[in-house]
């Protein structure tokens, strides 16, 4: 039994995290988006790889949910007093684990490879992969122009009015060949942004494929609840992209037939706050079921965990399911 875990940042992070309480390094495989990555002060920034590996390594910064806990910030105040770019907070083990990375890609490590040594190096035994060993940026098209991921997120702390979405590099982007598909019995997307963290990795040339391929039951935690997003800007977007920021929509935006085909996505899983939305989810033809969504506690993190593997249990036990 393989899962596979499609994850953002920070929220899809939680998740994950209780998916590798549960799971062994041999059952579960995370797949990252790199979307945000982006080149800065010399380095390959990789936000939502780095802030998986440090929430599995159990050093992430708890509060902000990025970045590492009982961080020092001495480069960033030398830095500032030299007039160099601050408005991306690097912390000082932070810039080591950049440091280490420009070194892996000098060398001609892939970015898969990197990640691996350095997720090694913190201690975490489970099974990073970036989306892809390419690059993929997500631009954020605004009322005022295309905005690189980061610089939309962080330095204009998503104020910008969003229209749309691309991520530039993609169609030319392979699917990291270290994902297993072929033995994937169960696909989790996490409770990330649907758009700029889950829809990159979607997009990636082999995913879809591969999903499909594997037959497995792919099941969906919304981000949403009760009309706002937990973490970061998903319910502003949907705002600005004209939809209503509710779970159900969440749930149309998974189903829609991208490719012609059946849906991506098999379930969903809607927090007990919109428990009276699940019929309408069905109705897009998506299995549902209803649980606390909310991870403020490791303990809500690993009952989540639990209750979407016992979701993809039913899920391929049920017939048809598999098309
Ligand atoms: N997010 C911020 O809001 N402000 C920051 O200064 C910041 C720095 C940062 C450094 C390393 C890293 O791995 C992540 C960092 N993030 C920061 C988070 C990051 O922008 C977002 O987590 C993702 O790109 C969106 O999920």
């Amino acid at each position: 039994m393989t899962i596979l875990a499609l994850t953002g940042g920070v929220g899809g992070a939680k998740l994950c995290l209780g998916l590798a309480r549960v799971l062994a390094p041999e059952e579960v495989v995370f797949v990252v988006n790199t979307g945000d990555d982006f080149e800065h002060l010399g380095f390959h920034i990789s936000p939502d790889v780095d802030t998986l590996t440090y929430t599995l390594a159990d050093a992430a910064n708890p509060v902000a949910g990025w970045g590492r806990q009982g961080e020092t910030w001495h480069f960033m105040e030398a830095l500032e007093e030299l007039g160099g770019e601050t408005w991306f907070r690097l912390g000082d083990k932070d810039l080591a684990l950049h440091v280490r990375r420009r070194e892996l890609l000098a060398a001609g490590q892939s970015l898969t490879a990197a990640t691996a040594q350095i997720a090694q190096g913190l201690g975490v035994r489970h099974r990073i992969l970036p989306m892809s060993n390419d690059p993929v940026r997500t631009l954020v098209h605004t009322a005022d122009g295309p905005l690189a991921f980061q610089h939309y997120f962080v330095r204009d702390r998503c104020a910008p009015e969003v229209t749309g979405f691309d991520f530039h590099g993609a169609a030319s982007a392979s699917v990291n060949p270290a994902i297993p598909f072929d033995q994937v019995t169960g696909i989790v997307i996490c409770p990330s942004n649907p758009f700029v963290s889950v829809d990159p990795v979607l997009a990636v040339p082999g995913m879809r494929e591969g999903v499909r391929r594997s037959g497995a039951p792919v099941v969906a935690v919304s981000p949403i609840v009760g009309g706002a997003a937990i973490k970061g800007p998903t319910a502003k977007m949907m705002q600005e992209l004209g939809v209503p920021a509710t779970t159900v929509e969440v749930a149309k935006h998974y189903a829609q037939r991208a490719d012609g085909g059946a849906p991506i996505v098999t379930g969903f899983v809607i927090d007990a706050v919109d428990a009276d939305a699940e019929g309408e989810v069905q109705a897009l033809g998506l299995s549902t079921t209803v649980a606390q969504t909310v991870m403020r506690s490791l303990d809500d993190r690993v009952d989540l965990a639990r209750v979407v593997l016992d979701f993809l249990g039913a899920s391929a036990a049920a017939p048809g399911l598999k098309a």
